[in-house]
């Protein structure tokens, strides 16, 4: 039987090669397989947890959807739609928040991780992020969704709002409780500067990600510029104990060719890290130009981007009002 997906990626900017390979690598695999529903949505209502700028946030909400076209997914296969164009997410989150738990909440280590030192000063759309990700999710009775390992804890929470809505008012099987869809190895890319810290859109440094709208001297330069250490490249997985940036550059590796960590390590047992570098370069090259560029040609297309969006709002809001009306009736408005 096909599965029911729901994923979402904000259009914070940026989007990198954590994102393509955490992420839109599994959405597109799980959109060719012709059994399943696939909703992809850009969540831009989550975007705004933390302060945009109106003019690049409507700028980064087409680039987001051009990245998911450029990268295979196809709007009349899978549902490609931006979420502030459905009321019921926002209907739903506020609905869920008066069932889940503070002690929930305050467990959340991604909120503890953008808040930093000063949570004072986090918005209240930050802390309650899960939330409203919680909302996107059981509006479509979701079945399964992708995510990379960072997002783990908050599907968690979702589940368990899930079935706290569905004990509360007695509705056995009425929230679907999804499973998550996290790849096993290398669901976690980190910096190209810090291998503790993760990839991400919002680190100042450029030369910390590989972005999806980088061109071919971009990505050269900047795995010639990637840290490693001064040992030679690993002869088994043992050797990659304690050195976080070569077990990252490997991983990369790994995953973009599809082999595993051990057959990537065998490979390059003889080599300098100078040399692995250039054919990870060369890999890379080759799978994110062909992205770039088409997303370069997309957004070109202005018209083309707001009219797909548009249809998948179409759609999504079909299903997420009916089951927004459920959910009200449930509550007893
Ligand atoms: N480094 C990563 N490795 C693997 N997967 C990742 N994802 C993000 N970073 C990595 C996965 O990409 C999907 C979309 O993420 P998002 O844009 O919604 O939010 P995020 O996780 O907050 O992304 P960033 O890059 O970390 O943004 P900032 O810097 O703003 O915090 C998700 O499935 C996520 O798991």
């Amino acid at each position: 039987m096909g599965k029911k997906i729901f994923s979402g990626v904000q259009p914070t900017g940026n989007l990198h090669l954590g994102n393509y390979l955490g992420a839109i690598k599994n959405f597109v695999k799980l959109n060719n397989d012709t059994a399943n529903e696939c909703i992809f949505c850009v969540v831009d209502l989550h975007a705004i947890t933390v302060k945009q700028d109106p003019k690049e946030l409507k700028k980064n909400i087409r680039e987001t959807v051009a990245t998911f076209i450029a990268s295979g997914i196809d709007p009349k296969k899978s549902i490609i739609f931006n979420q502030s164009g459905v009321a019921a997410h926002s209907e739903g989150a506020w609905i869920l928040s008066c069932v889940a738990r503070m002690g929930w909440l305050n467990r959340m280590t991604q909120f503890k991780e953008k808040a930093g030192k000063d949570k004072e000063k986090a918005s209240i759309g930050l802390y309650s992020y899960p939330i409203l990700m919680a909302a996107d999710i059981l509006l479509y009775d979701a079945t399964h969704v992708p995510v990379g390992d960072d997002q783990k804890q908050h599907l968690e929470l979702c589940r368990d709002i899930a079935q706290k809505f569905n004990n509360d008012f007695g509705v056995v099987d009425f929230l679907k409780v999804p499973e998550p869809l996290i790849q096993k190895e290398f669901s976690r890319i980190m910096s190209l500067k810090d291998g503790s810290k993760k990839m991400s859109k919002s680190e100042l440094s450029d030369l910390s990600r590989i972005n999806l709208t980088d061109d071919k001297d971009q990505i050269i330069n900047k795995i010639k510029k990637a840290k490693t250490d001064p040992l030679s490249m690993p002869k088994s997985i043992n050797e990659l104990e304690g050195r976080p940036e070569a077990q990252n550059l490997l991983g990369i590796f790994a995953n973009l060719s599809n082999l595993t960590l051990e057959t990537s390590i065998e490979r390059f047992a003889s080599n300098n890290f100078s040399d692995f570098k250039k054919e990870l370069s060369a890999l890379l090259v080759n799978k994110i130009v062909p992205i770039s560029e088409e997303i370069k040609k997309l957004l070109k297309d202005q018209s083309y981007l707001d009219s797909t969006l548009l249809e998948g709002v179409e759609k999504a809001d079909k299903i997420a009002s009916k089951k927004i009306k459920n959910i009200k009736e449930i509550v007893g408005f």
